[in-house]
């Protein structure tokens, strides 16, 4: 019965109210679990840093589907593979451990003729076409103009490969291929089988998601803004090689999303909810804040309050002896200064507090 739950516990169901325009399987949101700042994953090839990541977040082989027709059902050269996604509060990436058993692990090639993990990712839910052939302006500016102006610029495609031996670790498809370097991409993987042999795979990897991002280089680049709660797109899939003879041919592609164009269509990706930390993870109480300088020739500043857990009761010291009882003060200095500035809260759960030193400063 446990086990059953935990099944179904995949996906958070939205019963119809879903109204993001243009996605794939709109009646399911798939789960990111958010890591706590001190338990980010490291990136070794070791799966450990993962266990902590609840089976209700596994994302596995039954959620794929053969969308080329090869394989009606899995049979025993089907890999079996299992992903987890996760996100960390403050950075801008998305975590990934993928692990996967296979029959034939098929990587002496130095091409595309590589097991590969295939994923791809819509930081802001633009949708829209990111592979020049979908482009509508394909037409008047050509293949090339097209390629470097569009694809991969709005959201994003990782070829990975699985393992990747004596190559890079992905082909991202287009021309922004500073997208897998440091500091916005890192990967490690852990296997001891050789090419045509079964075995156990593991890939960790982390990517950082663009709204924007050119062939030109970082310099005008623009990440995704990862936040609690937000719906992000996203799509993988497997594709399978068992026969180094094979050319170009696969054996198979089994996708997240129902529509095999997904690689090409932010319109057809599945939607990703950045999770909040899992309970246990969460403090019952504990004070937070942010301030912003409203006018600086008025030294007008607006305190925020940010704390979590049940809240009753707020006691702001703003540091040049007055206070306030309100959640969200707006509070004008006097005087040009650097000050210390402290938040008291008090809910059910018990008394906490947050003080900044120096960042609130006026002239
Ligand atoms: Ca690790
Ligand atoms: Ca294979
Ligand atoms: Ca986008």
């Amino acid at each position: 019965m446990h086990h059953l739950f935990l099944r179904f516990a995949v996906v958070l169901l939205l019963a119809g109210s879903f109204s993001v325009r243009a996605l794939d399987r709109t009646n399911e949101v798939f789960k990111i679990y958010q890591f706590p700042a001190d338990k980010i994953p490291t990136m070794d090839g070791l799966t450990n840093d993962w266990n902590i990541v609840p089976e209700s977040y596994v994302i596995g082989s039954e959620q794929l589907v053969d969308d080329n027709g090869k394989h009606q059902v899995t049979d025993a050269s089907t890999p079996k593979i299992r992903v987890k996604v996760g996100w960390v509060k403050g950075l801008n990436r998305l975590y990934f451990l993928y692990e996967a058993e296979d029959d034939y692990w098929d990587f002496a090639q130095p091409d595309l003729h590589n097991d590969t993990f295939e994923v791809v990712v819509d930081g802001d839910l633009s949708g829209g076409p990111l592979i020049e052939k979908f482009s509508p302006a394909k037409p008047f500016l050509g293949q090339w103009e097209t390629y470097f102006a569009l694809q991969g610029t709005h959201a994003q495609n990782y070829h990975i490969f699985t393992p990747a031996k004596d190559k890079d670790w992905c082909m991202v498809w287009g021309p922004a291929q500073w997208l897998k370097e440091l500091p916005y991409a890192n990967a490690a993987q852990k296997y001891d089988f050789l090419p045509g042999q079964p075995g156990h795979y593991a890939l960790e990897f982390w990517i950082t998601p663009f709204d924007y991002a050119g062939a030109e280089g970082p310099q005008r680049a623009v990440e995704s803004v990862l936040k609690e709660n937000k719906l992000i797109g996203m799509s993988f899939a497997l594709i399978d090689y068992d026969d180094v003879n094979s050319g170009s041919t696969n054996n198979g592609f089994w996708n997240l999303s129902r529509h095999h164009t997904m690689y090409g269509q932010a319109d057809q990706l599945c939607a990703f909810k950045l999770m909040p930390l899992e309970p246990h993870f969460r403090k019952a109480i504990d004070a937070q804040w942010s301030f912003q300088v409203v006018d600086m020739e008025r030294r007008l500043v607006a305190f925020k309050d940010l704390s979590v857990g049940e809240i009753k009761s707020w006691h702001w010291d703003f540091g040049d002896g007055e206070t306030s009882t309100e959640p969200n003060p707006i509070h004008a200095y006097k005087n040009p200064d650097h000050y210390v500035v402290v938040l008291d809260v008090e809910g059910p759960a018990g008394k906490a507090r947050h003080s900044k030193v120096w960042n609130v400063v006026v002239k």
